[in-house]
C-alpha cells in the first residue's frame, strides 16, 4: 500500500503535563487545536518536510502543488493526488486524533484548525473542522469550481501514483482538479476568516504536530499569543514555535495528548461542579 509504516520513536519520553495547562484547558472559554501533518504521522500518513520520509523531501513541490504545475501537466499532478487520496482512505484515525476528539467531547468550545487535507480528525470524531488547506476529497472544477464526487477509491495506484487524466467537469467539461490550496493560492475565505477570530480570542491555542512554515497559518500561533492566549506545542522536534509558545511538550502526538487528556480527566473539580 502506499501509505508510510507508523514512524518509529526509540522510547520516547512522555514529558510531564504542566499543572497550569490543566487549569487553563478547564477554564477557557476558548480553545484552538491548531494541526498539522504530524498529528497524522503516527497513521502512516506522510508528512511534508521531514528528512527522507518528507513528501518534499522526496517529490518537488513545483511540479505537483501549484496551479501552473497542474495547468502543465494535470495528468501528473492529478496521479499523484490519487495516490495521496489513496494511502487516506487506507488509514485510520491513531490516539492523537482520539484524544483531540474526546477532549473536545469533554470541554466546551474545542474547535480544531487543521491544515491537513486528510479526514482523520473527522473520523475520530471531530464533526466540525476548519479545513484551512482544503479537503483531498473534495475536488473541484479548475474553471468553474463545480464540485466534483469521487466514485470509490482509486484503483491499483504505485507508490507515488502514476499519470491519470483528471476527470471532466458535468458542467463545463474544464479538467477536475484535486481541492487542496496550492502554493500561491489563497485560503478559503470562510476557514482564514474562523480561524483568525478564534485566534484572537485568547484562552488556549495548542498547536500539535506542524512545522510552523507555511503562512498564512502560521501566523495563528503569533496572533494567539499577542491576544494573551496560552500557546502550547506539541511536537518531537524544535520548530520556530519554541520561541512563541508558553509550554513546548516535546513528543509524539500520540503519546502525549492521551496524556493530556488523562491529566484533564483526572483533574479534581471543584464541590458543586461535577
Ligand atoms: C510530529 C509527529 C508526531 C512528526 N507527533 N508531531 C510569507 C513568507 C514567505 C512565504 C510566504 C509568506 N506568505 C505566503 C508565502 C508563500 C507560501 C509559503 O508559506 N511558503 C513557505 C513554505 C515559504 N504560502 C502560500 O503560498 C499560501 N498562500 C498564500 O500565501 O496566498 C496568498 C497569495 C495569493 C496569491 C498570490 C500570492 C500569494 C498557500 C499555502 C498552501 C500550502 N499547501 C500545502 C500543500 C497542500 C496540498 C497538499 O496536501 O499537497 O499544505 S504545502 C504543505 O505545508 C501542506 C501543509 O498543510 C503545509 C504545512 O505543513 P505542516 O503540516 O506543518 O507539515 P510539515 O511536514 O512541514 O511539518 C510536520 C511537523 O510534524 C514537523 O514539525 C514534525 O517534527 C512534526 N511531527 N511526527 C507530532 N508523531
Ligand atoms: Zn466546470
Amino acid at each position: 500500500m502506499s501509505a508510510l509504516p507508523p514512524q518509529p520513536f526509540a522510547t520516547p519520553e512522555l514529558p510531564a503535563i504542566p499543572a497550569r495547562l490543566v487549569e487553563r484547558l478547564a477554564d477557557a472559554g476558548n480553545i484552538v487545536v491548531f494541526t498539522g501533518a504530524g498529528v497524522s504521522a503516527e497513521s502512516g500518513i506522510a508528512t511534508f518536510r521531514q528528512p527522507v520520509t518528507g513528501l518534499w523531501s522526496r517529490y518537488n513541490a513545483a511540479m505537483l502543488a501549484t496551479p501552473a504545475a497542474f495547468d502543465a501537466d494535470p495528468g501528473l499532478v492529478w496521479g499523484w493526488y490519487e495516490w495521496r487520496r489513496a494511502a487516506i482512505l487506507a488509514a485510520a484515525p491513531n490516539a492523537g486524533h482520539r484524544a483531540i476528539a474526546t477532549l473536545a467531547r469533554l470541554l466546551p468550545r474545542v474547535t480544531v484548525v487543521t491544515q491537513n487535507v486528510d479526514d482523520l480528525h473527522e473520523r475520530a470524531g471531530n464533526p466540525s473542522v476548519v479545513h484551512l488547506h482544503g479537503r483531498l476529497d473534495a475536488a473541484r472544477c479548475r474553471r468553474c469550481a463545480h464540485p466534483f464526487t469521487h466514485a470509490g477509491p482509486p484503483l491499483d495506484i504505485p507508490e507515488g501514483g502514476d499519470r491519470r487524466d483528471p476527470p471532466a467537469c458535468d458542467r463545463c467539461g474544464a479538467p477536475v482538479r484535486p481541492g487542496v490550496v496550492w502554493f500561491g493560492e489563497s485560503l478559503p475565505g470562510d476557514a482564514w476568516e474562523h480561524a483568525m477570530a478564534l485566534a484572537t480570542q485568547g484562552g488556549v491555542f495548542l498547536t500539535v504536530g506542524t512545522s510552523a512554515l507555511v503562512y498564512p497559518a502560521a501566523e495563528l500561533p503569533q496572533v494567539a499569543a499577542r491576544h494573551g492566549a496560552l500557546v502550547v506545542q506539541v511536537n518531537p522536534e524544535p520548530t520556530p514555535l519554541d520561541a512563541v509558545a508558553d509550554i513546548s511538550l516535546q513528543g509524539p502526538a500520540g503519546l502525549v495528548l492521551p496524556a493530556l487528556l488523562e491529566a484533564v480527566q483526572r483533574r479534581p473539580r471543584p464541590a458543586g461542579r461535577r
